[in-house]
C-alpha cells in the first residue's frame, strides 16, 4: 500500500517508521524490505517518468529554484548571476538563502541572513526583483534524522513543486541542503515532482565524504542520499576543484565590463585579498558552484555517471550497501568551456 502524504507526515512527526514508512536507516526499501521503494511506490503525481528517467541529463528549458549559501565565500556569487544570465537554459523562479557557519558567520542562521542579503544585492545588479522571489531559509541546520526546519524558503519550494507542471522542477542546491531536505520531509510528495543538483561531497573513491555543504548538515545530507529523491551530485575535489580562476584573469575579463561583472569582480579580489593578503604568487580559488549551473546548459561539461546512492556514516565516509536507489554522480568538469560562457555572460551582464 502507497502512503499518502498524509500518512508519511504523521510518521514523520512520531516516534519512527510506520508500515508505510519512506526509508529505513538510510536504506530505501519497502515494509517488507523485499525491494527499493522508488521502483514501486512512486507517488502518481510524479513528473518526468521514472526516477531514471528524471536522472537523465536535460535536453531541453528547465524550470527550477536555487538554494544557496550567498555570503559563505566567493562563488555562490557567481552562480546566482549565471543561472540568472542563463534563460535559454533555465528559468529561475526562486532563490533560497541557505544556513552556513564559518569564518563569515557565527552561527547558521547569521549565516543564512547574511547570504539572504547578498542575494538581494545581486539581484539588484541585475535589476531583477526581489519582492516574491527571494526567500529567507532556515535559522539553523537539522537536529535530528526526521526533524524538518520550517522556513520561509522550504514552504515556497514545497508550493513551487506541487504546483501543476509537464516537467520536474530543479533545484539547484550549492550549500548545505537544510532547505531542501525539510521540504523533503515537510511534504514527502514532493520527491517524484523535483530533481536536486547539489554540490556536496567527496568523490565516491575517497577515504572521507567530508566537505563543507555536506558536514554541516548530516540529517539533511542523508535526507538527499537516501530519500529516493532524483539527485545529481557534484562533488569537490578533483571534480568541481577544476573551476579555478585568478585574480588577473577576473580583472581582465569582468573588471568594468557590466555593473554584475564589476560587483563579482570586485569582490572576488576583496575575498581573495582577506584570506591571503600577503600572496606574492599566482594565487587561485575556485568557483565550485558554478558546476551544478553548468550541468544545466551543457551537461557535456560536467560528465556524469549513474551509481547506486552511497549512505553516510557517523564518521562522515560513504558507504556502499547493495540494492540503494540510482543517483548521479559527476567525474570531471570542463573548465575552459564553463569559464568562457560564464565571462561572455557576466560581461554582457543581462
Ligand atoms: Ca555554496
Amino acid at each position: 500500500m502507497r502512503a499518502t502524504a498524509v500518512d508519511r507526515r504523521s510518521w514523520i512527526a512520531g516516534s519512527g517508521l510506520g508500515a508505510a514508512g519512506w526509508w529505513v536507516s538510510g536504506a530505501l526499501a519497502t515494509a517488507s524490505g523485499a525491494s527499493p521503494l522508488w521502483s514501486q511506490q512512486q507517488a502518481s503525481g510524479a513528473l518526468g517518468g521514472t526516477l531514471e528517467q528524471r536522472l537523465a541529463p536535460p535536453t531541453a528549458k528547465v524550470q527550477a529554484v536555487l538554494d544557496t549559501d550567498t555570503y559563505n565565500e566567493i562563488d555562490d556569487q557567481f552562480a546566482v548571476a549565471y543561472a540568472l544570465l542563463s534563460p535559454q537554459h533555465m528559468e529561475i523562479e526562486a532563490v533560497y538563502a541557505a544556513p552556513f557557519q564559518n569564518e563569515r558567520s557565527k552561527s547558521a542562521g547569521e549565516g543564512m541572513q547574511k547570504s539572504y542579503e547578498e542575494i538581494l544585492r545581486i539581484l539588484g545588479r541585475l535589476s531583477r526583483k526581489t519582492e516574491g522571489y527571494a526567500y529567507l531559509g532556515s535559522e539553523r541546520f537539522m537536529a535530528a534524522p526526521r526533524q524538518p526546519v520550517e522556513s520561509d524558503a522550504a514552504r515556497n519550494l514545497i508550493a513551487k513543486a506541487m504546483q501543476p507542471r509537464t516537467s520536474p522542477l530543479y533545484v539547484l542546491t550549492i550549500g548545505a541542503p537544510t532547505n531542501v531536505s525539510s521540504a523533503l520531509l515537510m511534504e514527502p510528495a514532493i520527491r517524484d515532482r523535483i530533481v536536486v543538483v547539489w554540490l556536496g561531497g567527496q568523490p565516491l573513491s575517497f577515504p572521507t565524504a567530508r566537505e563543507f555543504n555536506l558536514q554541516q548538515d548530516l540529517h539533511s545530507s542523508r535526507v538527499l542520499l537516501d530519500s529516493g529523491v532524483a539527485l545529481v551530485v557534484i562533488p569537490t575535489r578533483n571534480v568541481s576543484e577544476h573551476l579555478r580562476t585568478t585574480v588577473p584573469e577576473v580583472q581582465h575579463h569582468l573588471k568594468g565590463k557590466s555593473p554584475i561583472a564589476d560587483y563579482l569582480a570586485t569582490e572576488y579580489e576583496a575575498y581573495t585579498q582577506w584570506k591571503s593578503p600577503h600572496a606574492g604568487y599566482p594565487l587561485s580559488r575556485v568557483i565550485w558552484d558554478i558546476s551544478a549551473i553548468a550541468w544545466l546548459i551543457e551537461p557535456k561539461w560536467v560528465p556524469t555517471e549513474v551509481v547506486p546512492s552511497p549512505g553516510l556514516s557517523d564518521q562522515y565516509t560513504w558507504e556502499r550497501p547493495t540494492g540503494r536507489h540510482p543517483v548521479r554522480f559527476a567525474t570531471y568538469c570542463s573548465r575552459d568551456a564553463i569559464f568562457n560562457d560564464l565571462f561572455r555572460k557576466l560581461q554582457r551582464g543581462s
